[in-house]
């Protein structure tokens, strides 16, 4: 019998399974939608201060390959989400996780203490947002960074706090982030966010497909797998003996790819773009493969494989 059940922080989930931030989570229709599926947890679309509409369309593009956004934060604003986190948890018993990202020091304080008074069980301080204009993103300024995370713990003392983290390219700015989340009592890490600047061209019409920022924004999709499992693993390596856990997300499509994550040392993950192309059904044929996979294996729970990757040679 397979044991898909794990903790982040003191929280309980059935299975690893969580649908990205963005996608679906906006609303009660659309958190119940994704609770009822055969997801561990729901995460909601990351809320600001302020209700937005988001950018310009067209504002998302996708292929096979690829996806690319520019949504721009769309959301009704924190007060409404934890308004309407007590009804919700009156309809699922499935733990909540909210995320969050401020324009301004004092916005990511204000958000981080009203969502430690709420009823959501994890916050997701969204730190690497690509597509708001002339906004660049905190988790690329190591000087601002860390003071933002101690700031952010010392508003949300009674919650678990994850951090959510762009691909970071070289050992160097991982080994820095690391000691940050260590020095800042995080429980955790969401890796990665779409990667910021891409650009997908129109060859036929010679035009960007998307309009906002110049056609530059976030891609996410099977491409950026490799770069996220990069990210987990070499995350992992550093942050391993210290008990921040890792929710891995990118290029997430079936059991295998969830298989890979976890072996990667991955505590969770985040299906987004699948989520989006495949519907609810995606949570349950991952469930199934995975545990396919497992049995394949002779594997009864996570912790029989979590980081366990093994170098050729060794
Ligand atoms: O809303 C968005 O455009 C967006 C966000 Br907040 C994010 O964190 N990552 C992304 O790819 N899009």
């Amino acid at each position: 019998m397979v044991d898909l059940s794990v903790k982040l922080a003191k929280v309980h989930l059935p299975n690893p399974l969580i649908n990205a931030s963005g996608i679906y989570g906006s609303d009660i229709p659309d958190i119940i939608k994704t609770a009822e599926a055969k997801t561990g947890a729901v995460l909601y679309k990351t809320t600001t201060i302020e209700e937005r509409n988001g950018n310009k369309v067209p504002r998302y593009w996708q292929d096979e390959l690829f996806a690319l956004n520019s949504i721009g934060l769309p959301n009704k604003g924190y007060k409404y989400l934890i308004q309407i986190t007590p009804e919700v948890k009156q309809k699922t018993t499935k733990p909540m996780i909210t995320s969050l990202l401020g324009f301004s020091f004092e916005e990511y304080i204000t958000l981080c203490k009203a969502y430690n008074d709420s009823a959501v069980d994890i916050i997701e301080v969204n730190f690497s947002c690509p597509n708001i204009e002339g906004k660049p993103q905190a988790a690329y300024n190591f000087e601002y960074l860390p003071k933002l995370m101690k700031a952010c713990r010392e508003a949300a003392p009674d919650k678990p706090l994850f951090a959510k983290l762009p691909a970071y390219l070289d050992p160097s700015q991982r080994k820095m982030v690391a000691k940050m989340l260590i020095d800042s009592k995080f429980q955790g890490v969401t890796l990665i966010n779409s990667l910021g600047e891409s650009l997908l061209v129109n060859a036929k019409t010679e035009k960007t497909y998307i309009r906002p920022n110049n056609g530059l924004a976030g891609l996410t999709g099977k491409a950026i797998k490799p770069v996220a499992l990069g990210n987990v693993w070499g995350f992992y390596n550093l942050l391993k003996d210290s008990g921040i856990q890792i929710m891995g997300v990118g290029g997430i499509e079936c059991g295998l790819d969830v298989f890979e994550f976890i072996l990667c040392g991955a505590d969770a993950v985040q299906i987004g773009t699948a989520y989006i192309r495949q519907g609810t059904a995606v949570f349950e044929k991952m469930e199934n493969e995975l545990i396919q996979i497992m049995n394949e294996k002779g594997y009864t729970s996570l912790n029989d494989f979590r980081g366990k990757l093994k170098i050729w040679g060794d």
